[in-house]
C-alpha cells in the first residue's frame, strides 16, 4: 500500500500518520510531503525514519494508492486537482473541495458508500461537523431531524500548531495575538473564522451546508454559534434538535447508542477526558416539550474531527474496493 501524507508535520498530519500506525494497513510505501522549510526533517513511522519531501507537480503526478491533504486550502487548490489528475484517491482534509456538487464529502459511517470505486478527490469535513453528525445521525436516518441549534465550544488545536502554541505562549506570559481575535487564555471567543455578509462566521456556515450534504437533506435547519474556548484538544457541543415525529428519551438513546463509534453514556464529559480518543462521545441527554431533546458532545477535534475520519475514509475506500 503506499501512501503519501501532505502536511505531514501539522497538527492533523502528524495525527494522521499516528492513526495509520493505529490501524491495520499494511503501509510500505510511505511517503512524507511538506513545505519547502520542513523538507529534510525525519518522522517516524512504526520504527522506521522517513525524510520529508518538499512537495512538486511532479511528485503528485506520481501513482499512490491514497494521498491524505492536510495542508490547508491553498495547497490542496494548488496540488489535489494535479495528484486527481494523474489517476489517484485524495483525501482532502481543507475546506477548499468541501460544498463543490461534483466532490464527495464523506463521513464513512453516514454516506461512506458513495464513494465506492470513486477516484479523484474525496472531502473531509470541518472537525465540528464531524462530531455532529455522528452523534445525530442514526435520528436522522430512522426519524429525521428538523432544526439543529448548536453552541460549540472549540479546542485551539483546531486551528492547527499555531492556535496551540498562541495559547501556551499566553500561558507563559507573552501575550501576542498573532492567530486569535482576542487573548484566549481564560477567555472566550464568540467568533472562528472570517464574519460574512449574513453575520456568520465561516466555520457557522461550514457547519450549515456541510450538514445538509452530508445527510444529503436541505431541508434540515442549522443554527450554529462557534466558539473558541481556552483547551487545547477536544471540541465540545451543546445541542438542541428537533425531530419529525414524537418518541421518548429512551428511543433517542438506543438510536445514539447503536451508531457505529459513537458511545453514549449517563457520566459527565469533558473534553480532557476524551483527548487521544477516536470515539464520540455524547450525554447528559434531555427532553423538552414534545419532539425536542438536548445533548452534549465531545470528541477529539484532530482525530474524530479530522485525522481519523480521513483515515476512515481510506480504509472504507479499500474495503469497498472492487
Ligand atoms: C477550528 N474547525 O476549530 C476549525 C478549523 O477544516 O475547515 C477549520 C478548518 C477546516 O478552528
Amino acid at each position: 500500500m503506499k501512501v503519501g501524507i501532505v502536511g505531514a508535520t501539522g497538527e492533523v498530519g502528524r495525527t494522521m500518520i499516528k492513526v495509520l500506525e493505529e490501524s491495520n494497513l499494511k503501509v510500505d510505501g510511505l511517503r512524507l510531503f511538506a513545505s519547502k522549510k520542513s523538507a529534510g526533517k525525519k518522522l517516524k513511522f512504526k520504527d522506521k525514519e522517513y525524510t520529508i519531501e518538499e512537495i512538486s507537480e511532479n511528485v503528485m503526478r506520481e501513482k499512490y494508492d491514497y494521498l491524505l491533504f492536510s495542508a490547508g486550502g491553498n495547497v490542496s487548490r494548488r496540488y489535489a486537482p494535479i495528484a486527481a489528475e494523474a489517476g489517484n484517491v485524495i483525501i482532502d482534509n481543507s475546506s477548499a473541495f468541501r460544498m463543490q456538487e461534483n466532490i464527495p464529502l464523506v463521513v464513512p459511517e453516514i454516506n461512506g458508500e458513495i464513494i465506492k470505486n470513486y477516484k479523484g478527490i474525496i472531502a473531509n469535513p470541518n472537525c465540528s461537523t464531524i462530531q455532529m453528525v455522528l452523534a445525530l445521525s442514526e435520528i436522522q436516518k430512522q426519524i429525521g431531524i428538523e432544526e439543529i441549534f448548536v453552541s460549540t465550544y472549540q479546542a485551539v488545536s483546531g486551528a492547527g500548531n499555531k492556535g496551540i502554541q498562541e495559547l501556551l505562549n499566553q500561558q507563559n506570559g507573552i501575550n501576542n495575538t498573532a492567530h486569535f481575535p482576542d487573548i484566549i487564555m481564560n477567555n472566550v471567543i464568540p467568533q472562528i473564522g472570517p464574519i460574512l455578509e449574513n453575520g456568520f462566521t465561516e466555520e457557522e456556515m461550514k457547519m450549515v451546508n456541510e450538514t445538509r450534504k452530508i445527510f444529503n437533506d436541505d431541508s434540515i435547519s442549522v443554527y450554529p454559534t462557534a466558539v473558541r474556548v481556552p483547551v487545547l484538544y477536544g471540541h465540545s457541543e451543546s445541542v438542541v434538535f428537533r425531530i419529525k415525529k414524537d418518541i421518548p428519551l429512551e428511543t433517542i438513546k438506543n438510536l445514539i447508542s447503536a451508531t457505529e463509534n459513537v458511545v453514549y453514556t449517563e457520566k459527565l464529559l469533558t473534553p480532557l477526558m476524551v483527548a487521544g480518543s477516536n470515539i464520540t462521545y455524547v450525554s447528559r441527554l434531555r427532553k423538552m416539550g414534545k419532539n425536542t431533546f438536548l445533548i452534549w458532545i465531545v470528541a477529539d477535534n484532530v482525530r474524530v474531527g479530522a485525522a481519523t475520519n480521513a483515515v476512515r475514509i481510506l480504509l472504507k475506500h479499500l474495503e469497498m474496493r472492487d
